[in-house]
């Protein structure tokens, strides 16, 4: 049975309004309403940049000044850009449930501005440098070289990004088992489900009789008793389900 937009959004905040521990794992997407480009489709970054050639060690090791150029780039792109109102009704959710952890995919911070906290940044950040000698990380804002060195050890530095073919850092591995583990409630949210390990979440969370909420412009397709489609912008739609989340919590009392 299909059922309204409106009525998937009451039932997707009640199961949230009654989750004792949920996780939140964002995507590019989440933030396109900022005015930051996603990775896939008509107008992501990999229709005119390939990934292989850019966010890949092998990359790095060949060209590190182009991949530079193309970071220092996109910081360019990202300084300018703010939370939307996604970003800040996951911050509510935050005050509004009991434990609520965000898993991001995404490197551009705007989570972190936007105030979210229990915030687990998988796949780097682009406003942070890695030393390739000393191995060293460290807040890295400039965007003004294309070659640029440790301050420590004149080791090169390079955005402290997990590319493809690279491992995530143990210590970032054990916290999301650790989330994906308690939760009892997920939302996922303007991902492709096109990378892994992130792209494994959310079958982890429904083999386990848990249940599954998704944010996206594009239905996934995917069937499943514990599992619910919310079509539409994470923009629109976070706002409603914190507003409607915090209707039920204002009944209860
Ligand atoms: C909206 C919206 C709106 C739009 N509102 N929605 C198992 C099987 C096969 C391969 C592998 C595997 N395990 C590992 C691999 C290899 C590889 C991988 O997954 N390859 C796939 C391509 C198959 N994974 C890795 O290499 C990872 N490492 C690893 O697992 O190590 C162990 C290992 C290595 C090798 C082999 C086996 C094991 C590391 C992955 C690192 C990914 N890094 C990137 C690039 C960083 C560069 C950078 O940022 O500068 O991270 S890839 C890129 O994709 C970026 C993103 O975080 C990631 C995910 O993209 P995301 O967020 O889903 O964006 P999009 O654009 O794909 O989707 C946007 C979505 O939003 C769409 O659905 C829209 O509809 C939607 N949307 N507007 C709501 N307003």
């Amino acid at each position: 049975m299909d059922i309204s937009p409106e009525k998937s959004l009451d039932t997707a905040a009640r199961i949230a309004a009654e989750s004792k521990s949920l996780v939140i794992l964002t995507g590019a997407g989440v933030s396109a309403e900022s005015g930051i480009p996603t990775f896939r489709g008509e107008n992501g970054l990999w229709k005119n940049y390939r990934p292989e050639e850019l966010a890949t060690p092998e990359a790095f090791r060949n060209h590190p000044a182009l991949v530079w150029e193309w970071y220092n780039f996109r910081k360019n792109l990202i300084s300018e850009k703010s939370p939307n109102p996604a970003h800040y009704a996951i911050t509510e959710l935050q005050h509004l449930l009991p434990d609520v952890s965000l898993i991001t995919q995404n490197v551009d911070s705007l989570h972190n501005v936007a105030g979210t906290i229990n915030l687990i940044e998988m796949h780097g950040n682009i406003f942070r440098a890695r030393c390739t000698n000393c191995g060293k990380t460290m807040e890295y804002r400039r965007t003004e070289d294309n070659s640029p060195v440790c301050s420590f050890c004149y080791g090169a530095l390079r955005p402290d990004i997990v590319w493809f073919g690279e491992m995530l850092d143990p210590v970032i591995v054990s916290k999301i088992e650790s989330v994906l583990y308690h939760a009892d409630t997920m939302i996922i949210a303007g991902t492709s489900g096109a990378v892994y390990p992130a792209a494994g979440y959310t079958d982890y969370l429904l083999r386990r009789n848990k249940t599954v909420i998704e944010i996206n412009t594009e239905k996934s397709g995917r069937e499943a008793e514990k599992y619910l489609m919310l079509t539409g912008k994470a923009g629109d739609i976070f706002p409603e389900l914190s507003r409607k989340i915090k209707s039920i919590k204002e009944k209860e009392v």
